[in-house]
């Protein structure tokens, strides 16, 4: 196996655990990204066995994903409470089970389907874990396109952290929402709880990619097996 299919032998194992805590008749929120689409396929893979299932998506490629796969979808207009969400991490804190997530730009959405659901599962292999949030990731924060620059500039001044634009073939990323992502390189955070309700109260920031005391369980694949990881005693829920 090269380095990229044992990463995918690796998102699959851990899709495939996630997609087993599905049960007839609930409404699933699907995540975004590389490990998000294994859980669409897997879960795909059920639907056509028979399970009947409703997923609400956090982002239009997932969608097409899902409709790809069989899946029926649903909205917010249908369903208001999700029973049970699954989604990828950029990284994930040891312990806490705090998150960073955007990577793929769909924060906001995901961040939607998270606060939504009853329950939250993460799908990650090894490699994201870490001791401290912001080690591997620059934050993702997703602003307004109206103004851009200035909250740019707030937030290098109230944080002291280098942002960065980000761009998809030269031109700034547009999210689904219509936003932009502004990077920031905070390095490792601190406090992440008291950074993800900071961020939040600058004016043009639309949400970030902290996503703190929200997971319920998250689902490691390594070399050596699946395990299922529960916040600490103690971390914040
Ligand atoms: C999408 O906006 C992200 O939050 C993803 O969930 C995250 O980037 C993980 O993606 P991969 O599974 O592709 O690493």
């Amino acid at each position: 196996l090269d380095a990229d299919s044992h990463l995918d032998h690796l998102k699959r194992a851990a899709a495939r655990r996630a997609v087993e805590f599905v049960e007839p008749d609930m409404v699933i929120g699907l995540g975004t990204g590389s490990t998000a689409a294994f859980v669409v396929e897997e879960l795909g893979r059920r639907v056509k066995d028979g399970l009947k299932i409703v997923a609400v998506p956090s982002s239009e490629h997932t969608a097409a994903l899902a409709r790809g796969c069989g899946i029926a979808l649903a909205g917010f207009a249908e369903h208001q409470r999700i029973d049970l969400a699954i989604d990828g991490a950029d990284e994930v804190a040891r312990g806490t089970l705090a998150l960073t997530k955007g990577g793929g730009g769909a924060l906001l959405r995901e961040k939607i389907v998270a606060a939504a659901s009853d329950r939250f599962l993460v799908v990650v292999d090894d490699g994201k874990l870490v001791d401290r949030l912001g080690t591997h990731m620059k934050l993702p924060v997703e602003v307004t396109q109206f103004g851009w620059q200035a909250t740019a500039a707030a937030i290098a001044a109230r944080f002291g952290a280098p942002t960065e634009l980000r761009r998809h073939d030269e031109r700034p990323f547009v999210t689904d929402g219509g936003n932009f992502i502004l990077d920031c390189r905070f390095g490792p955070i601190a406090d992440p709880a008291a950074l993800e309700c900071r961020l939040n109260m600058t004016v043009g920031v639309v949400e970030n990619g902290l996503f703190i005391g929200r997971a319920a369980a998250v689902i490691v694949a390594s070399e050596s097996g699946v395990e299922i990881l529960k916040p600490d005693q103690g971390g914040r829920r």
